[in-house]
């Protein structure tokens, strides 16, 4: 680690509170070049501590940046991961306020939920397939906290990965009755196909995301325990959604699920 424990935690109280108070800074790179991985994985673990501290519950994991549409619109080359607090799961069809968030993007995804542990290293796709309970759709909120998205990937992963809120919802599946690889997405917004893609554009199959993030745990002896929801990465580029906007996601054979912004 090149960042001392203060630097760490001044650097976390900033992203957090620009999270919670809505507003952009610079990329924390541009202070601290010379910042590593486990560094921006100990502020991202800081501000997952500060919530709870706080009585939040961590609800869910997810993995970034893990299709090429997605890594190409960032300019980077490695999927990366984060945490989902309480607070940015909205019901079903509800709302999410713009005025809590900077500049909110929607993203398409596949969301995963375990029904049996599973830790790394050696995951495998035929293991988050036989460690998966259900499947079904999920749209992320994306809202860097960074200055018009602009970060390289040490910056993203200290934010958290841009994780602002999320909805999942539709008709769950059981891995063994979906080709996770082959399955159509589209997603709408306020009636009009803004994306379209299917499963593969997740790293050749999406439980190949799940695989990374369990693997990427357990360099730090973590596991991802069972009953976790986890969203696997935007099957295509981020959408910009403004106040007035409707979104569905609808994924072949399991139904549909939106949100509208407000
Ligand atoms: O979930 C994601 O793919 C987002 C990762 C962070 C990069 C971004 O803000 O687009
Ligand atoms: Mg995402």
């Amino acid at each position: 680690m090149k960042l001392d424990q203060a630097t760490i935690t001044a650097l976390a109280e900033r992203l957090e509170n620009c999270e919670l108070q809505a507003q952009d800074t610079t990329k924390i790179t541009d202070e601290h070049p010379d910042m590593d991985w486990d560094d921006a994985y100990a502020i991202q673990n800081t501000i997952k501590a500060r919530k709870i501290a706080r009585g939040a519950r961590i609800i869910g994991l997810k993995a970034g940046l893990t299709s090429h549409a997605k890594m190409k619109q960032m300019g980077v080359s490695t999927p990366v991961f984060g945490f989902m607090a309480d607070y940015y799961a909205v019901p079903d069809g509800g709302e999410v306020k713009v005025s809590e968030l900077i500049h909110p993007k929607v993203e398409p995804e596949i969301a995963f939920v375990t029904k049996s542990e599973l830790r790394g290293p050696g995951c495998h796709i035929g293991a988050v397939l036989a460690a998966t309970d259900f499947v079904m759709p999920g749209i992320e909120v994306i809202d860097s906290r960074y200055r018009d998205f602009k970060f390289d990937l040490k910056s993203v992963v200290a934010d958290n990965t841009s994780a602002a809120r999320f909805v999942v919802g539709g008709q769950p599946a059981d891995v063994a009755d979906v080709d996770l690889r082959t399955v159509g997405i589209v997603m709408e917004k306020n009636g009009v196909p803004v994306a379209f893609g299917a499963g593969a554009a997740v790293l050749g199959h999406p439980a190949a995301a799940i695989a990374m993030l369990a693997n990427h745990l357990a360099a730090s002896g973590e596991c991802i325990p069972a009953g976790t929801l986890i969203l696997s990465g935007g099957i295509t580029e981020a959408v910009s959604v403004s106040a007035g906007d409707n979104v569905t996601l609808r994924v072949q054979g399991m139904g549909s699920t939106s949100l509208r912004f407000v």
